[in-house]
Order: C-alpha cells, then structure tokens, then sequence
C-alpha cells in the first residue's frame, strides 16, 4: 500500500444498461439487490470524478458544477466511510463530479457516478482493491455502481450473506468480446420525480408481483448468462426486451404507481418493433426514466438511428456500445 503524494485521484467511469433488470433490494441498509442483473457497461458516456482528502470539516460533492443534494451526499459518504475504515483514514473528501449526459434522466448517471467515486477514493487513499472488491464499494452508493466498474457484459450477483460480501460484479465478457450497436434516444433531459432508491422500496412494499419479479429473474438471469456467452443478439434482445416489461409493469403495480415513461417512449418502442417485423433485428430496453435504448446489430445502427430519430419527441440519439472498465490515475482532473 503506498499513498500518492498528493492525495488527490480522479477517476472516469462509465454508465452502463441492464439487459436483465435490477429493481428492489433484500436490504436497504446494505443495499442489497434482491436479484442479481446483467449489463453492458456503455461507451460515449462518461462520468469524471475527482477525490482530493483534506484533514477535518465534512465531505463535500459538487455534482455538474453546484453542490450536491443531501442524499447523495450521504450515499457518498457511506462510500468514503467503507473505504476509509480499511485505510485507517479519517480524512474528509472533497469531490468534484461531472457527467458529460443528462444526470437523474434515466441514463445511469448514479451507476458511472459512483463507480469513478469509489475508483478515485480508494486511489486516493493508497488503497489497492480488486474490481470486485471496488464493485462491493460501489454498490454502496448505488447497486447499478457496482456493475460499472466493469467493462464490456457484466453480471452482478444478488448474494446470500447477510453481510453482502458475495454482492458483486463479475465480467462476463470484455466489450471487444462481442460488438455490439447501441443507440440511446433521450425523449426529455428532465431529472425525473422518483428516484429509484424510493421506487424499488414502494415497489417491494406494495406490488402484489413481488414475488414473482424475483423468483422469475433467476431464470432470466441464466438465459441472458447463455446468450451473452454464446453472443447470440436474437436471444439477448428478446430477454431484454421481456425483462425491461416485467420490471416496469412490477414498478407500474407499485402503490401508487410507477410511471416512468412519457409518450415519445411508447412511440419508440412501437417503432422498434415496427423495425423488427421489417426485418431489422433491434430491441430496446428502458430504465427508470424516459429514455430508450435501442441494441442492434453494429451494421445497422445507421438503419436503425434513422427510425428512431424520425419519431416525433426525440431529442437526441447518442451513439454507444460496450464500453471499457473504470480507469483511475493519480492527480486532479
Ligand atoms: C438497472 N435501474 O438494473 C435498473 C433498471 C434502473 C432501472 O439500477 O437504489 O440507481 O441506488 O441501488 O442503481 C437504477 O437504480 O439504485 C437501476 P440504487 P440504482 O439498471
């Protein structure tokens, strides 16, 4: 273990989309997914964070440029906390994030955000971790986090101990594994009202399809394991399509009801698999927020980001595809 000079890191991570969906928690305290989920880590979007330890005050996070909100302050310092008890540090940590993307949107900006958060810190604090002990930090901050730390297709485990210790990230194949088109359309770069922390827990308290989304995602978990492995997109899509229904028809059964769709979402999704009865292989998949991602063959992205875009409400449509692991070096940004 050996402590940069200037204790200072600065880390930059990707956001990543999940083919097989993470919702709802075994233990909020912990947070512990109550399923595990697969993902792929997404290039052309990126967080940059940097960590610089300062002796005394309170940690603080300025986010795109202005202070951070209270929570997300605490989820940073639970991060810090984990990280300074195995250094033996009680620094505080000054931490200055930016995300070249819409942040809160349905973009994953928590996942890219904690994952560089918790690569810069342990740098940082001359700690020297795997990518899978960096993924059980990450989580800490937020589940999908833990999965960014990774590049390429990823899998994060839901665990059995009680401790989490076996809640984490492991790749499954690197991004130049498997080439893949992936197209983002963003519908509204508006922060949205419920975060996914509180919907996951409304989620589990009151859908009647709890139990269901979570017996059923094992299985979901093995098929998508068997088609990313055998690199087989046809499979892929389908599963990712079903399990990015399930997952926002369990958040839709929530009391009250979680919608996180407007209806520029809808008209992609019909034009998608308009695409697809075309003969255009794309499916898309959608996180907690109004955005849709579209995967498809690399040949097709130009076939395919031509349909999207002709759908009336569309912003944007960034380019992406399997993007590479946290890279964290020493030093400001
Ligand atoms: C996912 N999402 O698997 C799912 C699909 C959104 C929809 O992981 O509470 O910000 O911080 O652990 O990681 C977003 O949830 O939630 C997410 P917390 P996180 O990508």
């Amino acid at each position: 273990m050996s402590r940069t000079p200037d204790r200072e890191a600065t880390a930059r991570a990707h956001p990543n989309v999940a083919l097989v969906k993470y919702w709802g928690k075994r233990d909020a305290a912990l947070n512990l997914p109550a399923t595990g989920s697969i993902s792929v880590t997404l290039a052309g979007l990126a967080t940059r964070t940097t960590v610089r330890l300062v002796d005394g005050g309170a940690d603080r996070l300025t986010l795109n440029g202005a202070p951070a909100d209270a929570g997300t302050l605490a989820k940073a310092t639970r991060v810090l906390d984990l990280l300074r008890a195995r250094a033996g540090s009680s620094e505080r940590a000054e931490i200055d994030s930016a995300n070249d993307f819409p942040t809160g949107a349905g973009l994953a900006s928590s996942a890219s955000g904690f994952a560089a958060l918790a690569a810069a810190a342990a740098r940082a604090l001359g700690l020297t971790l795997t990518p899978e002990e960096l993924s059980a930090v990450a989580r800490v901050g937020s589940g999908s986090a833990a999965r960014s730390i990774h590049g390429g297709y990823v899998e994060m485990s839901a665990g059995t101990r009680a401790d989490g210790t076996d809640a984490v990230a492991r790749r499954l194949l690197a991004a130049s594994d498997w080439p893949l088109g992936v197209l983002v359309a963003v519908t509204s770069s508006r922060a949205k009202t419920v975060q996914s922390t509180a919907g996951m827990e409304q989620t589990r308290a009151s859908s009647p399809f709890w139990s269901g989304w979570v017996e059923s995602t094992e299985r979901d978990l093995a098929a998508m394991r068997t088609a990313v492995l055998a690199h087989d997109l046809a499979a892929a899509g389908d599963l990712a399509e079903h399990s990015c229904l399930k997952m926002h028809g369990l958040a839709m059964s929530a009391r009250p009801g979680l919608i996180y769709w407007n209806g520029t979402t809808v008209a992609l999704m019909h034009a998608v698999r308009a695409l697809r009865a075309a003969g255009t292989g794309a499916w898309f998949t959608i996180d907690a927020g109004p955005q849709v991602k579209v995967l498809c063959e690399p040949a097709a992205t130009a076939a395919v980001r031509a349909a999207l875009a002709a759908v009336p409400g569309v912003e944007r449509i960034i380019d992406s595809g399997p993007g590479g692991p946290v890279e964290v070096r020493d030093g400001a940004a």
